[in-house]
């Protein structure tokens, strides 16, 4: 492979289309959208918008740890890492990072967005002119290999994927991703993983269900991107948002659901939809530490360190290669 040229990401780039994945959820019972389509450039900024809402705990109460904490991780990681950011995105946290590690080797954004990814490697090597830093744009739940990097092919790697991303993950994915990301990381890797605790249900009620209705356009946003991508007639006001938390499963659960009886055309085929009917778009499963060990352990990993914050809402974790 040549050093450092972004992979592409076959899967993403064939078969998985957003009018394939939206023409096979529509047409199984129940339905359901894979949450990955919500992240158009409309549903990404919406998104940027969700973590600076005050309901919206997650993104602060991160930012505020991984601050605090950052010379300790870097300590734990020692000198001269590969940094591996899986959904880099903005790289926002990544800076904070970047600023207490040691002679960072590279650092490897992967991000399914190659806009994104460009648009945030020019403005992190202006900020850290000395940095080695190699894009991949890929799909990083389903990434085959990292790049090789002549210079530090032997560093040792640190992953990080934070954010309570891995949430968004049902069981099995979250343990084959994972697994996936011990492989990539080898046998002396580890991985700092942000993940959303679990607490009082009222409050997560409210991060998904905000005043301002902005998870509610960002939900309804996917219908916006039908109408806009595959010349659907979506009516957005004969649908709503729908966020709860379901205790047994330990997540929220998000939905679109049909207001009224209603038919829709979509990418040239009718789909009916009953009063009260609901499309799953999301979850985004809480972790406590018991949770966090079953699924860390069997991927490959143990937790060496957990920080949260002193109301216990967010946890960073420290995961090393076994
Ligand atoms: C990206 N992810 C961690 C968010 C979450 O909290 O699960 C996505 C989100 N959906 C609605 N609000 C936030």
């Amino acid at each position: 492979m040549v050093p450092g040229l972004p992979l592409k990401n076959t899967r993403a780039s064939t078969g998985d289309t957003f009018e394939a994945a939206v023409l096979a959820g529509l047409s199984r019972r129940p339905r359901a959208i894979p949450a990955k389509f919500l992240y158009d450039a409309q549903g990404s900024a919406l998104f940027d918008a969700i973590c600076e809402l005050p309901e919206y705990y997650l993104t602060r109460t991160e930012i505020t740890i991984l601050r605090a904490r950052a010379p300790e991780i870097a300590a734990l990681a020692g000198p001269g890492r590969q940094l591996i950011e899986f959904g880099s995105g903005s790289s926002v946290k990544t800076r904070l990072l970047l600023d207490s590690l040691e002679a960072v080797a590279a650092y490897v954004p992967i991000d399914i967005s190659g806009e994104h990814l460009e648009a945030t490697s020019r403005r992190l090597r202006a900020d850290y002119p000395a940095l080695a830093i190699v894009p991949v744009c890929a799909d990083y739940t389903d990434l085959p290999m990292l790049p090789w990097l002549p210079g530090s092919s032997g560093a040792a790697k640190l992953g990080f994927f934070p954010g309570s991303t891995i949430g968004n993950l049902d069981p099995d994915e979250a343990l084959a991703f994972l697994r996936n990301a011990r492989r990539l990381l080898g046998p002396d890797g580890a991985l700092v993983l942000g993940a959303d605790l679990k607490k009082d249900p009222g409050m997560l009620h409210a991060a998904y269900n905000d005043s301002a209705g902005v998870t509610a356009a960002f939900s309804l946003n996917l219908l916006a991107r039908m109408n806009r991508e595959l010349g659907a007639n979506f009516d957005l006001e004969g649908f709503a948002h729908e966020a709860f938390y379901n205790p047994a499963a330990g997540r929220i659960e998000i939905y679109i659901r049909s207001l009224q009886p209603q038919s829709v055309r979509i990418a040239g085929q009718r789909f009916f939809f009953d009063a009260g009917e609901r499309v799953h778009t999301e979850y985004s499963y809480k972790y406590d530490l018991a949770d966090m060990d079953a699924l860390a352990v069997p991927a490959g990993f143990v937790r060496t360190h957990t920080w949260t914050d002193p109301g216990r809402l967010f946890s960073v974790n420290y995961l090393v290669a076994t």
